[in-house]
């Protein structure tokens, strides 16, 4: 037996003992893959666990997180100051950093959360993307990594993957390689019960070098890993291995993957594969040998450092991958033409204008979108591309991916340097909604536009109307639900989302032209997620409160009650979730208690009690729309002046 494997049976050995004590986890693809991870950290890896942060280290992803101990076994050999021992004897435990799944806020070295399958690999595209963009500004001397991705068969069969291939190929990532866990096993046991496509194929039609190994062969592992950083495309490295390698009984089979192998098949194992010692026991030689191999990434790391200190860009690739905005705000002066010349366009429209003065002033943003760049209005003037043949563009056509664009734009925040935003009709979150949730527990700043945000998109229909979207956007927990009445506050949301930098945030924006409403710009009243935009000038019997673009609706509505002698405060609410962290005092003066609270907005009212009390009146649309002009549907919705001040009448005589 050689070095290598019993190198590679230290991971088996942690893998089951951590299981077993945690009686809960997936022993299987760890053994699995332990000789494939033992010959990427030994002779391909780029990485120093004294810095696991440096920029210019290889990025490994385990988008197969069901097999966390796979990482939280190399963290802890090669040396990361955590996980300790004492943490992996914790796996799965309250507060253990060795999480069921790992998790990128618990750990150093674990470059992003994973378990919903399929979206390591496609956030892997977006670091991909990210390390080639940031060598397009900076250069070879300050960003030259790979990005390394153990993937399984669950992987490779979700939906995801095929976005995330297919764009991969398209712009010829080839610092990606995407290691395959090819052990032709998933949980309702063998894959041949549900695929048979030709995988390979499928890869090489993406654009990709496809090599394939035995994935216990140490010569052939290397070969394979050695010939895909040869080749310039991306690669996918088809490991062949067997699931709960060394299990008896197990091995082999979906019994190893998601459940303890039990004390004697643990025996079994430890036989087979000659490991004689103790539970959560490695032998010293074998920690040194590991250790080692983390001490040699200090020679890289230590040489790129001197790079970056003789480097005349340090300053601004240093801020940038510390993520924090340029000293200069472009905002300001932005928000002082908007009350100069008050523009009448829709809130896409305003936020592309916003774009046109944040661009230029923030190099850090990376903008796309899912194939309507036109409509979403995410591009800013002379915004260049980012192509294959010139990767410092700002400009991503992601295609008709919105999950795969979603889990790139996480991939780039978390590989960090870059602020990612993209468009994609608001209707279509649900398509990435998966990844804004990944985005909300990675607290990453990726900042999501919206567009034609409710009944106002008009006859395209009820398919792409969004009603229930904000409801159950505003459900998800960080994650910042923006919805921007004109053209002051969609600046605004933006100066907000741009600081927010442990939350993404999504700006829900109206196809429709909305009217001007702010006149005065000196304070960000959008920051307070909530503020009073008109004041009663009778005495105030009602407060509206409205998003978007029922604001000017409502703000009509108010002047109708005024007129019959009810005062009516009207209130902006762009963004609930700032707004429940103002002071007590303050949501007190905007929301009193006492008066009758009335919500105003095209979707669905569920939440809306929140905020005008179970006493109040919430006026929205509770059912799917139609197709129609938008007008239209507005009237026939009582979403108009008129009708919504003959409710409050209405409520007020009861
Ligand atoms: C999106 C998603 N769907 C379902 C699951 C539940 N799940 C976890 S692992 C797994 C099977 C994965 O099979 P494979 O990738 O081949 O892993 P292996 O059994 O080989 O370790 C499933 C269905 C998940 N984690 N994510
Ligand atoms: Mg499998």
């Amino acid at each position: 037996m050689t070095d290598l494997a019993r190198c590679a049976n230290a991971i088996r050995a942690l893998a089951m003992d951590a299981v077993e004590a945690a009686n809960s986890g997936h022993p299987g693809m760890p053994m699995g893959m332990a000789d494939v991870a033992t010959v990427l950290f030994a002779n391909h890896l780029k990485f120093d666990p004294a810095a696991p942060r440096w920029p210019d280290r290889d990025r490994f992803v385990l988008s197969a997180g069901h097999g966390s101990m796979l990482i939280y076994a190399l963290l802890h050999l090669t040396g990361y100051e955590k996980p300790s021992l004492d943490d992996i004897k914790r796996f799965r435990q309250w507060h253990s950093p060795c999480a069921g799944h790992p998790e990128n806020t618990e750990l150093p070295g674990v470059e992003c959360t994973t378990g919903p399958l399929g979206q390591g690999l496609a956030m892997s595209v977006g670091m991909a993307m990210a390390e080639r963009h940031l060598n397009g500004v900076f250069g070879n001397a300050l960003v030259d990594h790979r990005t390394w991705v153990v993937a399984g068969d669950g992987c490779l069969m979700e939906g995801i993957s095929q976005e995330a291939i297919s764009l991969a190929g398209h712009l010829k990532l080839g610092r990606l390689n995407v290691i395959w866990d090819d052990n032709k096993i998933s949980i309702d046991g063998p894959v041949s019960l549900s695929s048979s496509e030709d995988m390979a194929g499928r890869f090489t039609a993406a654009g990709w070098h496809v090599v394939a190994c035995d994935g216990h062969d140490f010569a052939s592992i290397d070969a394979a890993l050695t010939a895909a950083k040869a080749d310039p495309r991306p690669s996918l490295i088809a490991a062949r291995t067997t699931i709960g390698k060394g299990a008896p009984t197990k091995a082999g089979t979906s019994g190893s993957h998601g459940s303890p192998l039990g004390a004697k098949e643990i025996e079994g194992a430890r036989a087979a594969l000659g490991w004689e010692y103790g539970p959560f026991e490695i032998p010293a030689d074998i920690k040194a040998w590991w250790e080692g191999l983390g001490a040699r990434g200090k020679a890289a790391r230590a040489d790129w450092e001197a790079r970056l200190a003789a480097n005349p860009q340090a300053g601004e690739f240093n801020r940038r991958m510390a993520g924090e905005l340029p000293a200069a705000d472009p905002m300001p002066a932005y928000l002082a033409s908007l009350i100069a010349t008050p523009p009448k366009v829709a809130t896409r429209k305003s936020s592309e204008m916003a774009l046109d003065a944040l661009v230029p002033a923030l190099p850090e943003l990376l903008g796309g979108s899912a194939d309507l760049t036109g409509s979403n209005n995410t591009k800013a003037k002379g915004q260049p591309l980012f192509t294959a043949d010139d990767y410092s563009g700002r400009y991503v056509h992601y295609g008709i991916r919105e999950f795969g664009m979603a889990a790139a734009m996480n991939g780039m925040a978390l590989h960090g340097g870059i602020i990612p935003y993209g468009g994609t009709f608001l209707v279509f979150t649900d398509y990435m909604r998966n990844a804004i949730r990944l985005a909300a527990i990675q607290q990453i700043r990726v900042i999501h536009v919206g567009t034609h945000d409710s009944i106002g998109l008009g006859e395209d229909g009820p398919t792409h109307q969004p009603i229930e979207h904000l409801a159950s956007l505003r459900a998800m927990p960080n994650l910042a639900v923006w919805r921007p009445a004109d053209a002051v506050e969609t600046a605004e949301a933006w100066a907000f989302a741009l600081k927010d930098e442990k939350r993404p945030s999504v700006l829900a924006l109206s196809r429709q032209n909305l009217p001007p409403l702010r006149d005065d710009v000196a304070e960000n009243l959008s920051a307070k997620g909530a503020y009073r935009l008109k004041a009663a000038t009778a005495p105030r019997a009602v407060v509206l409160v409205a998003t978007g673009s029922e604001v000017h609706i409502a703000a009509e509505a108010a002047a109708l009650l005024e007129a019959d002698g009810i005062g009516c405060d009207v209130v902006s609410m762009p963004c609930w979730e700032v707004f429940a962290v103002q002071d007590a005092a303050y949501r007190a003066d905007v929301l009193p208690p006492s008066v009758l609270k009335v919500s105003v907005e095209a979707g669905v009212t569920m939440g809306w009690e929140r905020w005008t009390g179970s006493d109040g009146l919430n006026i929205g649309i509770d059912h799917f729309g139609a197709s129609a002009p938008a007008e239209r549907l507005y009237a026939e919705y009582g979403l108009t002046a008129p009708a919504i001040a003959a409710r409050v009448k209405g409520r007020l005589d009861r």
